[in-house]
């Protein structure tokens, strides 16, 4: 993309209304704007994050086994009733009569949706286990919106469900969800923590949220620092295993981690007390199990292998898409601006181009910028007619991971300047130099993509 013919709207000042960095980030490099409290439009760079998150979440949910379905934002209240959740929901639901004067409403999750779905077309046991999941914006009527993305009222949620006939089957399909999101925000670069949480309004005691720390974070935690040590790393994994999938819920799992609703002071005395650790984080995703809440009042049965109907076993597993933009920020920026980790970067690299307008210098960037793209990197070329300090203001503020600095004076030497965003550190190599090494350092990241829906 050449910057010159792209819609990037970065903002000179701080605005007001952000109280945190990765809102003003978001706000200043042109990713969003506000429409109304907590609804945001996507600016095309952060639309183009959105998707990448949306592409790692599909990509790992469907390495798991789970499949993919799309279903709409409004839901019709009866089926709410059906479960009693109705009226139990409050205000966070957004209510809306159609021209009939039915009750709609604008789904804050799809618990009672996918278990319609799956009553009216399964009926054995041979069907399971199944998981599906989708991935849809979401409306919930938050008292505070706040935080820009990270505590919205619409936002992009992955929420998924699986359907068990045993409640061992529906315990392993919890493992296989831990498993897939261990996986999904490593690739996002991010540490995000299980810790033992709450089932507040979707219920279940079995319940774990994901936390990545930050100090902005709205979730109080205690952990023991051990935790922290921990990576899934590029270990292969057979998602049909249980015991395998077992190992690594226990690996994760077994040492204090507890948001404050679950905090307990006396079992956290026992963690050795140079290992504890209070600190904050940001929910981005929660896995649940919750067995037969939704099933038996909504008849979600299934006939079992002794010939009788009996209700299925389920959880629900959700991933803040939306918010993981914020949380992806919080944990990577700097006084610049975003440093996004290569596995979400909008671009994979910017070329800033020292003087625009002297044809040398303007085909070196030219020829650059094919080679990269026939070696599957998309970078976005400042061919703006700019000072080099606003070029690298913009790349530094908008963080693509690496730059490339094109002038006709290393030109000369056949030499371009290859700029590390995280480190600062500058190396001076032939252009040629610069794609092989820049395709090989985003291999990884191109290799770990599936084909998806
Ligand atoms: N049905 C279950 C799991 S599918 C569910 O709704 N879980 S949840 O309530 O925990 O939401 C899942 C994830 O959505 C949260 O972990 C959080 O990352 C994200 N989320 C929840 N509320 C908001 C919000 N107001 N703004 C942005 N993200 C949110």
């Amino acid at each position: 993309m050449r910057l010159s013919r792209y819609f990037l709207p970065v903002l000179k000042e701080d605005p007001k209304e952000a109280q945190i960095v990765s809102h003003r980030l978001m706000l200043r490099a042109g990713m969003i704007k506000q429409q109304s409290a907590g609804i945001y439009s996507w600016l095309p760079l952060g639309f183009k994050v959105l998707r990448r998150i949306e592409q790692i979440v599909h990509e790992e949910q469907i390495r798991a086994g789970h499949i993919p379905l799309l279903m709409p934002t409004l839901q019709s209240a009866d089926l709410w009733r059906e479960s009693g959740r109705y009226d139990d929901y409050g205000e966070e639901m957004l209510r809306i009569k159609d021209r009939h004067k039915r009750d709609l409403l604008y789904g804050p999750t799809n618990e009672e949706m996918i278990t319609d779905i799956f009553r009216s077309h399964v009926n054995s046991y041979k069907d399971l286990p199944l998981t599906l999941y989708h991935i849809q914006w979401k409306f919930r009527d938050e008292i505070r919106p706040r935080f820009g993305v990270m505590r919205g009222r619409e936002f992009l949620m992955k929420d998924g469900y699986n359907f068990d006939l045993t409640k061992e089957d529906a315990l392993h399909a919890y493992n296989r969800h831990l498993v897939s999101y261990l996986r999904s925000y490593e690739r996002m670069g991010l540490q995000a923590i299980p810790m033992r949480a709450d089932g507040g309004p979707i219920g279940g005691d079995y319940t774990h949220e994901f936390l990545v720390l930050a100090e902005t974070g709205e979730s109080e935690v205690f952990y023991d620092s051990q935790i922290t040590d921990l990576t899934f790393g590029d270990r292969q994994i057979d998602y049909d295993d249980h015991a395998e999938c077992q190992a690594v819920l226990e690996e994760f799992t077994s040492r204090y981690a507890r948001t404050d609703e679950t905090h307990d002071e006396a079992i956290f005395a026992d963690v050795p007390e140079d290992r504890r650790r209070t600190a904050r984080g940001i929910e981005v995703g929660q896995i649940f199990y919750f067995g037969t809440k939704y099933s038996e009042p909504l008849g979600a049965t299934v006939v079992g292998p002794d010939g009788a109907r009996v209700p299925v076993h389920m959880g629900s597993h959700g991933i803040g898409v939306s918010r993981l933009l914020g949380a992806i920020i919080e944990a990577n920026h700097d006084d610049k601006g975003i440093i996004w980790p290569e596995g979400v970067t909008p671009f994979h690299v910017g070329i800033v181009n020292l003087k625009q307008g002297d044809a040398s210098t303007d085909s070196a960037c030219t020829a650059l910028y094919d080679e990269m793209v026939k070696n599957g990197l998309q970078p976005l070329y400042d061919d703006r007619d700019e000072r080099a300090g606003a070029k690298f203001a913009t790349m530094d503020l908008i963080g693509l991971p690496w730059r490339i600095t094109v002038g006709p004076r290393g030109l000369a030497s056949n030499k371009v300047e290859l700029t590390n965003r995280r480190s600062g550190e500058t190396v001076e190599m032939s252009p040629a130099e610069a794609v092989v090494r820049l395709a090989d350092i985003y291999a990884p990241v191109l290799a770990a993509a599936l084909p998806t829906v």
